[in-house]
């Protein structure tokens, strides 16, 4: 029955499923990934997601983000190549990415401080028609809603990370009832669209287009705070590149981030004072840990 097909992921799970690095690899084995999002009053969010993609074994990452503040997300971060795609006047996307040829890319992740303009929402219907593996979090999901046809033709992967305030939107459904039916509501929309679902909060919860549930045992309160999700979104994507199973890799993925926080909060940090930052530079002692 359903209950057969959930299972909790815990460390013992991702020592066992995490793949391990040859001598011989280089960083286009790793795989290319494109992170689209940012604006003007949110440039930092695709910046986050961005940081931890590479800090979780992304081979090379591209930042796809508006003009307008590509200038200063450079600035921030010089381990990343990037997409200066045209902005609106007010510093959102203004249509589609200067994309040559998606095959150059091996997962795109899109939303991270994407907005809700008309711009955005090009740019995620662009996304949603490469054949690759697709991450759609936050200001995504938000357009996502009006593009369910889209999201149920494709062929590749794709991974939807809403919390439970976007699930809401997603599937016409208030807060109180998604939080009060987490399994089912993930299920139905995996059942749905086909896509993999992170359904966000204590306790993740993963699901897979065939139904399979895994909930997450790691993580803590010190992720409560802006800019957890993004990083979530960039650790998603680059452990996409670099596993077989989309499934393994999401749970994997969730694990990581919150097993960041449970070793930051150990350490020198408390509940209060992580910031979504502090979880990406927790990932190396993480993954020491697992490896
Ligand atoms: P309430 O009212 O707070 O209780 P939105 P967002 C609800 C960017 N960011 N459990 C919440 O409920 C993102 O990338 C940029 C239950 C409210 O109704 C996006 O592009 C940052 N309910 C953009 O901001 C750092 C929950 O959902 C609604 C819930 C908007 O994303 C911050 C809020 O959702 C941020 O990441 C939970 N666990 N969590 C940056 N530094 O650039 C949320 N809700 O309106 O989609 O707003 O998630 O902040
Ligand atoms: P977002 O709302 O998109 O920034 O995502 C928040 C991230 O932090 C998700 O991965 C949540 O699972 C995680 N998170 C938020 N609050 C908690 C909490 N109280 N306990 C554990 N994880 C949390
Ligand atoms: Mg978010």
């Amino acid at each position: 029955g359903l209950t057969s097909r959930r299972s909790t992921w815990s460390l013992a799970d991702v020592r066992r499923t995490l793949p391990r690095r040859t001598d011989a690899s280089h960083k286009g084995t790793h795989g290319r990934a494109l992170v689209a999002g940012g604006s003007r009053t949110m440039p930092g969010a695709v910046v986050l997601a961005s940081r931890a993609a590479l800090r979780s074994g992304a081979g090379l990452v591209t930042t796809a983000l508006p003009d307008a503040v590509h200038a200063i997300a450079a600035g921030q971060y010089p381990e990343a190549m990037y997409m200066p795609s045209p902005s609106s006047e007010d510093g959102f996307f203004r249509d589609e990415l200067p994309l040559e040829a998606a095959g150059d890319f091996n997962a795109i992740a899109v939303g991270p401080g994407l907005g809700r303009t008309r711009g955005a929402r090009t740019v995620v219907e662009q996304v949603l028609r490469q054949e690759t593996v697709v991450v759609l979090d936050a200001d995504a999901l938000f357009h996502a809603a009006d593009l369910l046809p889209l999201l149920r033709q494709r062929s590749r992967p794709l991974v939807l990370t809403p919390h439970p305030g976007e699930m809401a939107r997603l599937t016409g459904r208030t807060t109180e009832e998604v939080e009060l039916d987490r399994f089912g509501v993930s299920a139905r929309l995996a059942a749905d669209t086909g896509a993999y679902i992170v359904l966000k909060g204590p306790y993740t919860i993963v699901t897979a287009p065939d139904g399979t549930q895994h909930v997450n045992t790691s993580g803590n309160a010190a992720l409560a705070k802006g800019g957890s999700g993004d990083v979530l979104t960039g650790i998603i994507t680059a452990f996409l590149m670099q596993h077989a199973s989309p499934m393994e890799a999401i749970s994997n993925a969730v694990f990581v981030h919150g097993r960041s926080a449970e070793l930051l909060t150990a350490g020198s940090h408390s509940l209060l004072d992580v910031l979504a930052s502090d979880v990406i530079e927790g990932i190396p002692a993480v993954l020491r840990e697992i490896l």
